[in-house]
């Protein structure tokens, strides 16, 4: 293995860029750029790039933890703490039934993982306490995909049919900053005379490069979406023959619509009437176009209906289901497409089927040698698991996520994490959660593992291990098959876990078969051949998995061109109105938060914040805020600002820009401490995603300190 250039991919987003890697003499691990793949064509963000310094053992765990006596985490051997673990799990459930063990996990873990995890909850613990991180990701845009087009996949295309379409909507997605190589898409379009219009309450570098920048009040996107949508029909710019053949549902939607007079619309989201008009102009007049939402309109507590609204002007125009045209989600995290199809997720069984439906628990409980009848029902969804932590669920392992830094109303969470009887983590970092474990797994991570991963555009690839783990370093499939034999080591438990990922992926793929996201006919030889494969690729019934590769199912670049995937084969419109945030500002906290990303530091931190190149680049929090609401603290560019929501206060440097919104400030969310925007953020949750509304909440903003207070903001 030394020496030699293996093509893989990325450890952090949906992206899933290509890249060689090359172990260097010196133990440290290049990155090389790596053409063949159509994705990023060899570019790489800053994250990419630096990657290799996570593999380190210098910022990394190497042996696993156990809480001492004192309540120090110390060294312990693998088998000291592996048998801590089943002894906490087994004693949760001993006492206080099956459901009182939790799961979660994330959708950074591969397929292999994120499909072992699904089961270990269900097979070995018997819970169905399990969902992950994902829900605070596209679930709501997964909920509204499924319920418009019977299917839920991140983008229906592949991203090389965006420079071709006509324009292109963004709506609360920061490419230039989230997805930097991806960027290439959208000023391919415009150089093709395609438009691009962003939705953005704040003018980032993305909205820089649009012909239209829409900067909404946050929290208004459904309003927004339903006044296009009147101009729209008020202009004659419907298709209705589209919406004869191929919708269902349009009149209810266009009465709803109507009701939402431009005016009106202007008034809640403060976009003015010539914009709104402005952008129907560029999105009716080419001949295809797309609306590609990502987490701002989707993390709202309305994010089903606000990505349906968006969703019901593609269905209007009859931009979906044809080509170069169609609605979008741009995914998050590495895995986060695949790792919402296989499992880990509440009401999930693998190939994205429904844990409710009879034909479905029979098929996954038939491969996995089960009674169907032994599978738990649906779970609790992320953010109300982890309310439940301390009281219904007094124990809980934990891969993939740091929810300390992550999850909404995070000291609340935190004081939820502290109340339990026990928790495991596997992670690679001691991440702020997981410095809260009683005992902690230190596990390998890309580069040192085999694994698949499915990118935002519905593609499985191949991540290929390129160099060997530090010693004291295991993987998490083999954390499931050492703790399955532990605690069902006397029904044999342990054999449905197998270590090798490929013998993971082998039984995944029967697993899936026959479900929404079917990988049946995807192997690792046509994942490493073909440079990635996109479900459904359905196996032909007898081919045995040998000959798979050879003549069969090519997978499935475009969907909908032909049915979408409801029972008649026709998209559902949905009736939605608008609706206000859950917490409105007020006298009290008369601010919006919005909270986001940065381009140098990845999610809660735990990795890239380990990467000096990336700290330099974004050493800290920052509040942004606008010179008119700076002015009225008193606050001066780097000033510390205190933010203060119903859930806590957190304080960081000011970051004056006339870029946002005099009525909102913004936070990232990478850091913990006194900085951590989730200290402020509101866990108020979608009725059907159950996504928190990370993107809107009622804050007021302080000056600190000696400064001068100035009128309040
Ligand atoms: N550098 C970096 N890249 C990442 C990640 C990372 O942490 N760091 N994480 C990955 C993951 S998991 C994800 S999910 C993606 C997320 O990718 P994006 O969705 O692009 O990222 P965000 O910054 O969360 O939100 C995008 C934009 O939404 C805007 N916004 C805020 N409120 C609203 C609103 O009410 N309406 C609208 N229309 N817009 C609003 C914000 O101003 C922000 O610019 O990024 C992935 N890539
Ligand atoms: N305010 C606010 N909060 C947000 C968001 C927002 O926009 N605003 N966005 C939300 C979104 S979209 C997301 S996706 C979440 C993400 O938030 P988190 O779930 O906290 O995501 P990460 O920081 O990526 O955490 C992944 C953890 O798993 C570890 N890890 C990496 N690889 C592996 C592996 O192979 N195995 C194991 N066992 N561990 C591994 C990492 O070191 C890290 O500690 O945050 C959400 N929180
Ligand atoms: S854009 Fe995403 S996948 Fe590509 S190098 Fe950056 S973090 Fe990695
Ligand atoms: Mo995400």
């Amino acid at each position: 293995m030394q020496n030699t250039v293996t093509p893989t991919h990325c450890p952090y987003c949906a992206l899933q860029c290509g890249m060689n890697l090359t172990p260097a003499p010196d133990g440290t691990v290049e990155v090389s750029e790596r053409t063949d793949f159509p994705v990023n064509r060899g570019a790489l963000c800053g994250k990419g790039r630096t990657a290799p310094a996570v593999l380190s053992s210098r910022v990394r765990l190497t042996s696993p933890l156990v809480r001492s006596e004192a309540g120090a985490l110390v060294p312990a051997s693998w088998d000291e703490a592996l048998d801590r673990i089943a002894d906490g799990l087994r004693r949760t459930r001993a006492e206080h039934g099956a459901d009182a063990v939790g799961v979660f996990g994330g959708g950074g873990l591969t397929n292999e993982k994120a499909y072992g995890l699904g089961k270990f909850a269900r097979v070995v613990l018997g819970t169905s306490q399990i969902d992950y991180n994902g829900r605070f990701c596209m679930s709501s845009a997964a909920a509204a995909g499924t319920r418009a087009f019977g299917l839920d996949r991140g983008l229906p295309f592949p991203l090389e049919d965006v420079p071709r379409t006509g324009c292109v909507i963004l709506v609360g997605s920061n490419p230039a900053e989230t997805m930097p190589p991806s960027l290439r898409y959208f000023t391919e379009l415009r150089e093709n005379g395609g438009t691009l219009i962003v939705v953005d309450p704040r003018r980032t570098r993305t909205a820089e490069q649009a012909d239209l920048h829409l900067a909404p009040r946050p929290g208004t996107d459904l309003a927004l979406a339903l006044g296009l949508l009147h101009l729209i029909v008020a202009e004659g710019r419907t298709d209705e023959a589209y919406i004869r053949e191929r919708t269902v549902g349009w009149e209810e939607t266009r009465a709803a619509a109507m009701a939402h007079w431009p005016e009106y619309v202007e008034r809640i989201t403060g976009v003015s009437v010539p914009e709104l008009r402005e952008a129907v102009r560029l999105f009716c007049e080419p001949e295809a176009a797309m609306v590609l939402t990502a987490r701002g309109p989707e993390q709202q507590s309305k994010g089903t209906d606000t990505v349906g609204a968006w969703i019901n002007l593609c269905l209007a125009t009859g931009r979906a289901g044809r080509p170069l045209s169609g609605y979008g989600c741009l995914t998050g995290q590495g895995n986060g497409q695949g790792g919402r199809e296989h499992g880990q997720k509440a009401d999930q069984l693998p190939g994205y089927r429904k844990l409710t439906d009879p034909a479905a628990r029979a098929h996954v409980a038939g491969v996995w040698g089960v009674d169907p009848d032994t599978l738990p029902g649906p779970g609790r969804s992320a953010y109300e698991l982890l309310d439940a932590l301390g009281t219904d669920i007094r124990s809980l392992l934990l891969m993939g996520s740091n929810p300390v830094v992550s999850a909404p109303r995070a000291a609340h969470v935190e004081e939820r994490i502290r109340a339990l009887d026990f928790l495991a983590v596997c992670d690679v970092v001691l991440s702020e959660t997981a410095a809260l474990a009683d005992v902690v797994l230190p596990v390998t991570q890309w580069a040192e593992e085999t694994g698949t991963t499915t990118n935002l555009e519905g593609r499985v690839l191949l991540r290929r291990r390129a160099v060997a783990p530090p010693e004291g370093v295991r993987s998490d499939l083999e954390v499931l098959h050492a703790l399955a034999a532990r605690l069902g080591g006397e029904r044999g438990l342990e054999k449905g876990f197998p270590t090798d990922p490929e013998e993971v992926f082998e039984e995944l793929r029967r697993a899936s078969a026959g479900g929404p996201a079917d990988y049946s006919g995807i192997t690792y030889r046509r994942l490493a051949e073909e440079n990635g494969v996109f479900w459904p690729c359905p196996a032909p019934a007898d081919a045995p998995p040998a000959t798979a590769g050879t003549g069969v199912h090519p997978g499935t670049p475009r969907l909908f061109l032909d049915r979408f995937a409801t029972e008649d084969g026709r998209a559902r419109f949905a009736p939605v109105s608008h609706r206000a945030i859950a917490e409105e500002p007020d006298d009290e906290y008369p601010v919006l938060l919005t909270t986001g990303r940065v381009v140098a530091q990845y999610q809660s931190g735990a990795q890239t914040r380990r990467v000096d190149e990336l700290n330099a680049a974004a050493p800290g929090p920052f509040v942004e805020l606008h010179p008119r609401l700076a002015e009225r603290l008193g606050a001066a560019e780097g000033d510390p600002v205190a933010v203060v929501s119903r859930r806590g206060r957190a304080v960081a440097p000011a970051r004056i820009t006339t870029a946002i919104r005099p009525d909102t400030v913004f936070m990232p969310f990478h850091w913990a401490g006194e900085g951590r925007a989730n200290t402020l953020t509101n866990p108020a949750l979608d009725p059907t995603s159950r996504m928190p509304e990370f993107k809107a909440c009622a804050v007021r903003v302080e000056a600190v300190g000696g400064m001068q207070p100035g009128p309040r903001a």
